[in-house]
């Protein structure tokens, strides 16, 4: 079973967490485009959080899902303000979620955890997740050390629940390619940024249409955070700190507020650009139906090619 009849959406395509950028109002028009839609937990309080899943519901009546960061300082209120809104979907991110999962269950949720590591992901599947979604490190933001290439097919072998691919999928070819490692679906980030209904100052999106293959680094490994962002000022002079003495503190005051500052000011010096590796492929802005429709023909082309070879 693919991932659009196992959560009863239109497409294989499920959208990424994506902290302060996914509102319920792009969660709902995710969703209304076929898709699943998430809203972000990250970057907001439980009682922010808990007004963005009511506007989710009042803009679609088709399932959706809310992303849990389980890096935020109120976690547990988070987590209980999704079990209390009996959301269809809860994703997870940053961390292990194994605390919460039976509540969630409980609340009728579909629980699919994002494991960057085939141990993590048994041990979801061991706690009573309904699938897994295995995130390579080409992902944006939050990464762990394998590439989707690796994990994906790794992680199949070890499960018998579902399992999703994520990173370093934004055309039909990537999406084929996943098939065939044996993920039912993708979740999808970064190629969702340079949709029109996708809530970001307008240079962030023309900072994710200039890049190339080498435009995203790694920051913050040697604070055991790393997270991939567009090379700018910020992103070098992380990265020229870590070089040096690590000091905690001067890192901290870089980075604080630096997803704000380029998801809301679009402040190309100072902002953190989340981004996956897939950012030199984009081209254009276009409206999220089209993109997932555009996916979906390429993928079908491909895979009509494929008997040929
Ligand atoms: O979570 C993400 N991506 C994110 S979260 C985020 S917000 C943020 N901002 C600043 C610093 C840190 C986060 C931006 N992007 N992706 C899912 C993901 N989860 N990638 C890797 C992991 C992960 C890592 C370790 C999941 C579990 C884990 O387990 C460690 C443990 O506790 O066993």
């Amino acid at each position: 079973m693919l991932l659009d009849s196992f959560l009863k959406i239109t497409y294989p395509f499920m959208q990424g967490g994506m902290a302060q950028v996914a509102t319920g109002r792009f969660a709902a028009a995710v969703s209304n485009a076929g898709a699943l839609g998430i809203v972000a937990g990250g970057g907001r309080t439980s009682e922010q959080l808990r007004e963005e899943i009511h506007t989710v519901r009042s803009l679609t009546d088709k399932p959706f899902g809310v992303n849990v960061m389980l890096m935020a300082p109120d976690i547990e209120k988070i987590a209980a303000v999704v079990a209390e809104e009996q959301v269809p979907v809860i994703t997870t991110g940053a961390g292990d979620p194994a605390a919460y999962i039976e509540a969630w269950k409980n609340a009728k949720s579909l629980v699919i955890p994002v494991a960057p590591s085939v141990s993590l992901a048994r041990r979801m599947e061991k706690y009573g997740a309904d699938a897994v979604i295995a995130e390579g490190t080409e992902s944006g933001g939050h990464v762990g050390e394998l590439t989707t290439m690796a994990l994906v097919p790794q992680a199949v072998d070890a499960l018998r629940i579902p399992v999703i691919a994520a990173g370093g999928v934004a055309s039909g070819r990537q999406l084929c390619a996943i098939f065939a490692l044996g993920a039912i679906g993708v979740q999808m980030g970064t190629a969702l940024l340079v949709s029109e209904e996708c809530p970001i100052h307008e240079n962030y999106k023309q900072l994710l249409l200039d890049a190339r293959d080498t435009s995203t680094t790694v920051t913050g490994r040697s604070l055991g955070a790393p997270v991939r962002i567009i090379k700018n000022k910020m992103a070098r002079s992380y990265l020229k700190l870590e070089k040096g003495d690590i000091n905690r503190d001067a890192l901290e005051e870089l980075t604080l507020g630096s997803l704000r500052r380029a998801v809301f000011d679009g402040d190309k010096d100072r902002g953190s650009f989340m981004a996956g590796q897939v950012a030199g492929q984009l081209t254009r802005i276009e409206p999220l139906a089209d993109i997932f429709s555009r996916l979906m023909q390429e993928y079908q082309q491909v895979k009509e090619g494929l008997p040929a070879l």
